[in-house]
């Protein structure tokens, strides 16, 4: 590729923004990182001073940066929509961390937003879709490997939940991964919720739930159930197991590496995401800075996917509050994201 080093602007640099931007930095090639933004100024700027970019006060002075081409928001969850539209109003093309918005109407207002400028500009970051295990997974669907799927199950565990637990918030944060996951692994979307909140762990605090299960079903008739588990305690994991027509597939944990020391030999199990999925985000990355580069069609996950998530999660919390099976409706998919 010919094309200059795209300059990326970054929006946030915690955990997730600061793996990214330096992996912008070192790994993936044709990007350089110019500009940071944090609520916290003294982390922005000891990120800009190892990357060698600079600090700015505000997301909007990212966007509007004369030396940026593109910006990544990882700013946290309930920020992401505003930002999303100061972004779509610079024209800059944005790489913004899940879940596009925690709730529907702030979702409509990005949709809506991106629809109006009558080009997709936005990919939402369900890095899953770039996840060599999940890929794999889908080539196995169909009629040249399992069949047709008729059941997926998911577990979707985290350590320990660090900034307190909210279960609405397990559902936009969390389980929206999953939400996208089987809508891709499908390719149809998904059309009831039911989330059942039963006994809770230990440490889950009073008036909440976790462990939860929640059971979709899709346009096609397949059921989907997830397990979401934030405070799982012994280490982070996800695993898909798919139930079809002529056999099954199962992606977990067959993919860690066995290791004997001590006198015991087992399994390494990630802390983090950031372990288990940094293959997915990198290559994530890269195919959004080469998409850039060469002007091709945004790779990943749209605003239109983001919005459907959103719709689930909103109507997943409706049954989460009443105990009953939830109906979901999304309107006709905008042209744009055909
Ligand atoms: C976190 O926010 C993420 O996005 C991770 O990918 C997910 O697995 C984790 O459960 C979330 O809390």
């Amino acid at each position: 590729m010919t094309a200059a080093p795209v300059r990326v602007g970054v929006i946030g640099t915690g955990n997730i923004g600061t793996a990214h931007a330096r992996a912008l930095a070192r790994t993936v090639s044709g990007a350089q990182v110019t500009v940071v933004h944090d609520f916290d100024g003294e982390r922005a700027g000891a990120l800009a001073a190892d990357l060698g970019a600079r600090s700015v006060e505000s997301a909007d002075a990212v966007f509007d940066a004369a030396d940026t081409d593109a910006v990544l928001i990882a700013s946290p969850d309930d920020a992401h929509a505003q930002q999303l539209l100061a972004g779509l109003r610079s024209g800059k093309p944005i790489l913004c961390e899940k879940p596009l918005a925690v709730d529907e109407a702030a979702a409509l207002s990005v949709l809506d937003a991106e629809v109006a400028l009558g080009r997709r500009r936005v990919q939402l970051g369900f890095m899953r879709r770039f996840d060599p295990g999940y890929l794999q997974l889908k080539a196995e669907l169909g009629e040249h490997g399992i069949g047709d799927p008729l059941i997926v199950h998911n577990i979707h565990r985290n350590t320990v939940a660090p900034y307190g637990l909210r279960t609405e918030e397990t559902l936009t944060n969390m389980v929206v991964h999953e939400l996208d996951i089987s809508r891709w692994l499908l390719g149809e979307e998904l059309v009831s919720v039911l989330v059942l909140a039963g006994k809770p762990s230990p440490h889950t605090p009073a008036g909440e739930h976790d462990p939860i299960l929640v059971v979709l079903e899709s346009a096609g008739g397949v059921l989907v159930e997830v397990e979401a588990f934030r405070q799982g305690q012994y280490g982070y994991e996800v695993a898909c197991r798919v139930t079809a027509s002529h056999g099954q597939a199962v992606m977990g944990d067959g993919s860690w590496v066995t290791r004997s020391k001590d006198f015991s030999r087992g399994v390494a199990i990630p802390e983090l995401w950031l372990g288990r999925f940094d293959d997915a985000y990198r290559r994530q990355l890269q195919c959004w800075v080469d998409a850039l580069r060469s002007g091709s069609t945004l790779p990943g996950a749209s605003v239109w996917d983001g919005y459907a998530a959103t719709v689930v999660a909103s109507r997943a919390i409706d049954s989460y509050r009443s105990g009953r099976r939830v109906d979901i409706e999304l309107p006709a998919r905008p042209e744009i994201y055909s």
